[in-house]
């Protein structure tokens, strides 16, 4: 599936809590999963690959060679405790990493993709990674959570990137 970058709007938009668990979105699960590891990432949000709904996917051992892959829908940040600072990139932020300010345990509720109650009790990086990706569900990037002047640099270097790639045609 086509990753969706900034500045896209559909990164802006809040995703749409899921009603019904069918085969479309066993699909749109799987196909995910299977992006998430070719781009590689450790977690992946739907709005990413341009769909507006609550599902989240990532690697339970982001630090682990072998695929660990889990399915949270309509995660809820149910608990965070302590603060961590780490280094984040996003696969919808190209060539861009900035350290962020975080909750270094959280506890995450939602329901796996058969229905069932599903509960994450996550620390350091699994923990930034799944507010990282809850965050993409509300429209928001890693980047708003970093200084205006940070921020600055980084449109003016999209920019001057996405004209040399025109240049280039
Ligand atoms: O692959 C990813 N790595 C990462 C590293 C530090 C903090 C957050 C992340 S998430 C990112 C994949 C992604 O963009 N998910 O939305
Ligand atoms: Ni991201």
């Amino acid at each position: 599936m086509k990753i969706y970058t900034y500045p896209d709007q559909v990164l802006k938009t809040p995703a749409e809590p899921i009603t019904e668990i069918d085969e479309d979105l066993q699909h749109l699960i799987d196909w995910m999963i299977e992006t998430m590891y070719a781009a590689p990432g450790i977690g992946l949000a739907a709005n990413q690959v341009g769909v507006l709904k609550r599902v989240i996917v990532f690697d339970r051992q982001p630090r682990e060679k072998g695929r660990d892959p889990a399915v949270l829908i309509n995660p809820e940040i149910v608990l965070g405790e302590s603060q961590i600072k780490w280094e984040e990139a996003c696969l919808s932020v190209p060539d861009f990493s900035a350290e962020v300010v975080r909750k270094a345990q959280v506890k995450v509720k939602g329901v796996d993709r058969h229905g069932n109650p599903l509960d994450i009790e996550a620390e350091d990086l699994l923990a930034v990674c799944l507010q990282h990706e809850v965050d993409h569900l509300n429209g928001t990037l890693f980047i708003d959570h970093i200084s205006g002047l940070k921020r600055a640099l980084y449109k003016k270097k999209l920019k001057k990137m996405l004209k040399q790639q025109e240049e280039k045609g």
